[in-house]
């Protein structure tokens, strides 16, 4: 087999995607996510201009001579843009592979470990009111895992907490970030307040998670952990930013919350002092940024060594591709701990038609041959790129923060 065409294809069905399509000389083609929120076009360039034209010629089936080629050949190494680029290849490579095999993705990386993917879903309300009314939905919809974001009194916005009924979409359409005030005393003050509502309205018998969204410094993360620990929180994410890894250790000294970690991780060596020091309990990396599933199921081996187990990014700025890919993996990794899901919206899911289902708190890939997810060239042509961004952070002093 042979790759004939390889066409990068950006589109807005209500948010930016930007999708590769491999071709081949058999009729059988595979198709992956290169979404980077905010920096969609600097990828499809990367594609475009730099890997499409390499991979004519090649045997699709190469799968890892083709990673090694755009990973490791290349110069210059690793980050988001590189990487995101490669987790298109890469995605399409093994969805074409299991096609040809006639194989649902799952059976090709080792077969079912699990029935099913346990999900958490994202609730989230301007305050503890509104948040315990979404809480109160996901369960009646039997999810066995929730996120819980509120608004926090005296700030504008804050992170995961949409605007009016929409699902929550990070970024803002625009030329610029939105820029938006953080106060991590505010913050601090309110945080147990919530999850104190959530436990005792709901009680303990579901996963209960949160993302701090890299606010935090070290100290600052460690007092909250501590404070959360009487809620029993199955992960509090990204409590610091993750440049700085020796910041986990003094999380860890003073909590036995479990921290998760990796969703802004592009590589293997982002992840693995943290993993081999066990600083963390679950790796967020996802299929699309962490270059595919070549590098992701890599990434897992190493963090079953030390019983972290994973928890795949899976918010809606990941294409709908990259969630069906996922779900195969979830289905098949040894040492799986949960999956995010996020709704795309219907706009969103008719451009990219798919073979997974939600029942009862899991996610199912189904049993179609590839990963199942498919893309409808003709209706994404009707969607041209719109501009949008995630926003920005500063202090209520004017200070430039993490967002
Ligand atoms: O802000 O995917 O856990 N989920 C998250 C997401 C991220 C966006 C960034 O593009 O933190 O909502
Ligand atoms: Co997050």
């Amino acid at each position: 087999m042979k790759i004939t065409e390889a066409k990068v294809i950006v589109t807005c069905p209500g948010r930016n995607f930007v999708t590769l399509k491999i071709m081949t000389d058999e009729g059988v083609y595979g198709i992956g996510d290169g979404t980077l929120n905010g920096r969609e076009l600097a990828v499809a360039s990367y594609l475009k201009d730099h890997v499409a034209p390499l991979l004519i010629g090649r045997d699709p089936h190469q799968i890892e001579d083709i990673w090694q080629y755009l990973a490791k050949g290349v110069y210059w190494r690793r980050g988001p843009v590189t990487m995101a680029s490669i987790g298109a290849v890469d995605t399409a490579l093994w969805d074409i592979k299991a096609k040809a095999a006639g194989l649902p993705l799952y059976q090709l990386l080792g077969g079912k470990s699990r029935a099913g993917v346990m999900v958490y879903g994202h609730a989230n309300g301007r305050d503890i009111p509104e948040t315990l009314d979404a809480v109160g939905e996901y369960l009646d919809k039997g999810y066995k895992a929730v996120r819980a974001q509120s608004g926090v009194p005296g700030l504008d916005a804050v992170y995961g907490v949409a605007r009016g009924k929409m699902f929550y979409e990070p970024a803002v359409k625009g030329a610029a970030p939105e820029e938006q005030i953080w106060s991590t005393e505010k913050y601090l003050e309110f945080a147990p307040k919530l999850f104190d509502a959530v436990r005792e309205k709901f009680g303990f018998d579901f996963h209960l998670l949160h993302d701090v969204h890299h606010r935090l410094t070290p100290i600052e993360a460690a007092r909250l952990g501590k404070s959360l620990e009487p809620y029993r929180l199955f992960w509090l994410e990204d409590p610091t930013p993750a440049e700085n890894q020796e910041a986990l250790k003094l999380i860890r000294q003073h909590t036995v919350t479990p921290i998760a970690i990796g969703e802004v991780f592009n590589s293997i060596h982002d992840c693995r002092e943290i993993i081999e020091n066990q600083l963390c309990d679950y790796i967020r990396t996802a299929v699309v940024h962490s270059g595919g599933i070549t590098q992701l199921r890599k990434i897992a081996m190493l963090a079953e060594l030390y019983q972290v187990r994973t928890g795949c990014h899976g918010a809606t700025d990941l294409s709908p591709i990259c969630m069906g890919a996922a779900l195969h993996f979830d289905l098949w990794v040894p040492n799986f701990g949960i999956q995010e899901y996020m709704h795309h919206t219907e706009e969103t899911d008719a451009v990219f038609p798919h073979a997974y289902s939600f029942g009862d708190g899991y996610l199912y890939p189904g049993d179609t041959p590839g990963h199942g997810v498919d893309f409808d060239e003709k209706l994404a042509a009707k969607y041209e790129y719109d501009p949008a961004y995630l926003p920005v952070a500063r202090l209520e002093d004017g200070t430039m923060w993490s967002w």
